[in-house]
């Protein structure tokens, strides 16, 4: 049997964290749009939970956040002039596009790519596929900066493969990991690869929210990494309806365990068959479902008990599902997550973290993180100066404290002395993840 573990990467808060409301179909990130966000709290609650991770025994690296606001952009469209100059004509001419270029939405990790561990894959390598993240203008910035950072974090080809995003067109919307889960054995196992699409590509799509995953381009992932078990499974229309912007929201999975809402996916004894028959001759599937009656969609997707991180730790012998805090707050959620404990079923306890900041547009732990499943070689290829114990937590901490500000109005975006204050982190940032020279943009430009 061939070992391997699944680590986490976990997107860094970057230091413009803003309530802007750039998402329709992301309930919480309409609710709070205008408010003002703490951007320092935001980094400093997701490092807490990677320490919590790496304390546990799971490998933890840091992604370092992506450059903005992003004048690439902006200079795309038209705009000139010096970098003050730039941000204040768009802000005053495009302030829907100025908006986009300062988003700090490359936190959720779990959309950065798609990945096939090299026990799936054809050509035995880590194919780690960035997501075009079309459907929402913001996040169609991410992918060219997404390539790159996993590029760095994994270099070595011989190991991992890091192809461009899929061809950036509504009918290849893309979301990377949040619409897809894995199923094993054990990590180091083949396993079943659950693609999980909201659309055909060619469907006329009349819901009130965006359906952001098409089957086309689940499919071209799936073929090209050549994931093994690849099923293909689609997404209730009434979940995006109700909120379920990713599935994500409405479903997690690790090792044999599938838990999910019961309106989830569309045919929800279709994707059972479909999971047991990928599953024939490996493992048997443990499906864990939450009926709606007794945790109704509108609390599933309120207090994000889906989007806690199933985790296999270290010393335990049932997995452990790492909540937010609103689980916790919510008494039906609670009582579901803590029913499932109490069961004899595959989850042994309930653990709450805060990620509250992330929470208020739409971000729960397991949006956070992107987990890669890695053999021991695989592991030590990685770029080990993203890798997180108390020491590089320590100089993280130490460096948001200093670096990010503790209250960011929407309006405060436009603010020029951002900028310096986002680039003089993100150059400090550089030096501690040993990213290189010209890593970021703006590094090769002045
Ligand atoms: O794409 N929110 C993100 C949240 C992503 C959560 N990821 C997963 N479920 N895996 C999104 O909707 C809001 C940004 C704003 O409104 O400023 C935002 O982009």
């Amino acid at each position: 049997m061939s070992f391997a573990v699944e680590a986490n990467c976990d997107g860094l808060v970057g230091p413009t964290h803003s309530y802007a409301g750039l998402s329709p179909g992301n309930l919480a990130s309409e609710k709070n749009a205008g408010e003002a966000s703490n951007p320092r709290a935001a980094v400093l609650e997701g490092l807490a939970k990677m320490r919590r991770l790496a304390q546990a025994g799971v490998p933890q690296f840091v992604l370092p956040p992506h450059e903005r606001p992003f004048l690439p952009f902006l200079w795309s469209l038209g705009f000139e002039g010096s970098d003050a100059e730039v941000l204040e004509t768009a802000w005053r001419q495009a302030p829907a596009f100025a908006a986009a270029a300062c988003s700090a939405s490359s936190m959720w990790a779990a959309n950065a790519a798609t990945v096939t561990p090299s026990v799936d894959s054809a050509d035995g390598r880590v194919w780690l596929s960035p997501a075009n993240l079309v459907s929402n203008l913001h996040r169609s910035l991410e992918p060219g900066q997404t390539g790159a950072i996993l590029r760095r974090l994994f270099p070595d080809e011989s190991y991992f493969a890091v192809p461009p995003a899929l061809a950036p067109t509504a009918h290849l919307a893309d979301e990377g990991a949040a619409n897809h889960v894995r199923l094993c054995a054990a990590h180091g196992e083949p396993g079943v690869n659950l693609f999980v699409y909201g659309r055909d590509a060619w469907e006329r799509w009349d819901g009130r929210f965006p359906a952001r995953q098409t089957r086309e381009a689940s499919q071209a992932l799936a073929r090209r990494s050549g994931a093994h078990g690849a099923v293909f499974v689609r997404q209730a229309k009434a979940a995006i309806e109700g909120g379920a912007f990713h599935n994500d929201v409405v479903c997690v999975g690790t090792r044999e365990c599938l838990l999910y809402h019961e309106q989830a996916f569309e045919d929800v004894a279709a994707m059972q068959a479909a999971v047991r028959a990928a599953a024939e001759g490996l493992f048997e599937p443990a499906f864990v479902e939450i009926k709606a009656a007794d945790l109704p969609l509108a609390d599933a997707v309120s207090s994000y008990l889906f989007n806690s991180q199933l985790l296999e730790l270290p010393g335990e012998d049932r997995l452990v599902l790492l909540a937010p805090i609103e689980t916790q707050e919510n008494p039906r959620a609670r009582a579901a997550a803590e029913a499932l404990a109490s069961s004899n079923g595959p989850i042994g306890r309930v653990e709450y973290v805060d990620v509250r900041q992330s929470m208020r547009n739409g971000g729960g732990p397991a949006c956070l993180r992107l987990r890669v499943v890695l053999t021991p070689d695989e592991l030590e290829a990685a770029n080990q100066a993203q890798r997180l114990d108390a020491v590089l937590h320590g100089r993280l901490e130490d460096w948001a404290r200093r670096r990010y500000r503790d209250r960011l109005p929407p309006a405060d975006l436009a603010d020029p002395a951002l900028l310096d204050e986002t680039r003089a982190a993100l150059d400090e940032l550089t030096q501690i993840l040993d990213l290189g020279d010209g890593f970021y943009p703006f590094q090769r430009f002045d």
